[in-house]
């Protein structure tokens, strides 16, 4: 196990630009990929690492977050391993919720110092990509740096979303700027690979993505002033203190918003997907949950899916979804560029005959459902003949049933969707 680095992931703060799917659970428990959970992916990649000490930092610690790592992440008696939740907790010094990352992280500094490390590796907890730290810790100890950013080129398009930096020959930042404005870009292009000019990456972007030297940030964290890395620590260590811009080259992919998460997770059903789920040496760990293998029954035709286990489908048609665990559709439903996040449990069979026998709904989409652009949030009942077309004719919207973002239509979790009812 790697005893110098320990692992402080930013679990998320009030998780809106996600909502509605982080209004009943935190942003780390948000499910992904179908049988997943956004906090999966930055622990995968620490244990993949053998980056085995983490935690991560949460807003507010929901049920769903605490047992799915009770459940999930078990380590030796034997070793020292652990991921531990640390949630925002108001004491006589610190009457508020954190206000920031760097704030978040300084909150919770007493919890690291028990521990021996020498990097302190800061992650965010909504990104989709694989990466070994390894290979950037051996590049910060190398250079003898004090900070590491991982970097990567992003378009002219992209750039305003992210820090956005210059560096010198030795690949040290010479200069940083936080989300610049579309008009200040020009002066912050980069030379890059002949590969990403042809992309027009020509910006270098911040992954969010840090190292810093242990006695470092027992120095920053004890400002109270700076409360967020893009916004202060990093624009202020920059001249002070050895800063590696670290590049990295492979897929990344920031899923902050409904737009970008929805993508990302139908990107996974692509036939070579950018994310690779299926790669041996880079697991994706979750909880094993011991479910039944999912069973077609219908004449279902089914292309560009992926679906998890313990589904019962009697769908029409399935096109260019995720489904998600213990999901269930009903007879000459179809289902396309959608996610189902699926449920936490099955009904028993009395259960659902009594449901409609007493014109109930039960658990999954009914029969002859049309559902397009849609994510579906856990545990919802829809009715027969419901129909769901997101796409850009959409405006933002907000109900007590499903929201709009980007033309794209988010059912809350446990809503009931009665019969024919249509968007
Ligand atoms: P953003 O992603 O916009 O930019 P921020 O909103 O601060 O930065 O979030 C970083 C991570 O910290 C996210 O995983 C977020 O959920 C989490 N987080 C935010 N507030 C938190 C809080 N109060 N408590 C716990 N966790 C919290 C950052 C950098 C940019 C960089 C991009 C790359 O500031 O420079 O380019 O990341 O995505
Ligand atoms: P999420 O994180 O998706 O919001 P929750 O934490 O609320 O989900 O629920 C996850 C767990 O709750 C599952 O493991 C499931 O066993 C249990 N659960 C939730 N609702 C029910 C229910 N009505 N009956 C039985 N188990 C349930």
């Amino acid at each position: 196990m790697n005893k110098s680095a320990l692992a402080i992931i930013l679990g998320g703060g009030q998780g809106s630009r996600l909502a509605p799917l982080t209004e009943s659970r935190s942003k780390p428990a948000v499910p992904i990929a179908g049988k997943y959970r956004l906090v999966d992916i930055p622990i995968s990649n620490c244990i993949n690492s053998d980056i085995k000490r983490m935690f991560v930092l949460t807003q507010f610690n929901s049920a769903s977050l605490n047992q799915h790592i009770k459940n999930t992440y078990h380590f030796s008696h034997f070793s020292t391993a652990f991921v531990d939740i640390l949630a925002a907790e108001q004491t006589p010094d610190n009457p508020t919720w954190f206000q920031g990352t760097a704030d978040a992280v300084r909150q919770c500094m007493q919890h690291f110092m028990n521990h021996e490390f020498d990097y302190a590796l800061i992650l965010s907890g909504d990104q989709l990509y694989q990466m070994n730290f390894n290979e950037m810790i051996t590049a910060h100890e190398k250079s003898g740096a004090a900070i590491s950013i991982a970097t990567l080129p992003v378009s002219s398009k992209e750039a305003p979303e992210f820090g956005i930096l210059k560096t010198n020959d030795e690949s040290f930042i010479t200069s940083f700027i936080e989300k610049p404005k579309a008009a200040l870009l020009p002066e912050w292009t980069s030379e890059v690979s002949d590969e990403m000019k042809s992309e027009g990456r020509h910006y270098l972007a911040s992954m969010g993505i840090y190292i810093f030297n242990r006695d470092l940030l027992v120095e920053l964290m004890s400002n109270p002033d700076t409360k967020d890395f893009g916004k202060e620590i990093i624009p202020q260590a920059i001249g002070k203190h050895k800063v590696l811009s670290y590049q990295y080259e492979g897929y990344w992919t920031d899923i902050g918003n409904i737009d970008s998460f929805f993508e990302a997770n139908l990107e996974l059903t692509e036939d070579i997907p950018k994310f690779n789920l299926f790669d041996n040496s880079k697991r994706i760990y979750t909880r094993a949950r011991t479910l039944p293998p999912t069973k077609i029954s219908g004449k279902t035709t089914i292309e560009k899916t992926i679906m998890a286990e313990g589904c019962i489908i009697n769908a029409a048609q399935i096109n260019h979804s995720v489904i998600g665990i213990r999901s269930r559709i009903g007879t000459n439903s179809v289902i396309t560029n959608s996610y189902l996040m699926g449920n936490d449990f099955y009904q028993n069979l009395e259960e659902i005959s009594t449901n409609q026998s007493q014109h109930i709904i039960n658990i999954g989409i009914g029969e002859r459902c049309q559902i397009n652009n849609t994510i579906v949030d856990k545990n919802c009942r829809i009715g027969n003949d419901v129909k769901l077309n997101g796409g850009k004719h959409l405006e933002d919207v907000n109900t007590k049933w499903y929201t709009v973002r980007d033309g794209i239509i988010v059912v809350k979790k446990g809503v009931v969707l009665p019969d024919g009812f249509s968007v």
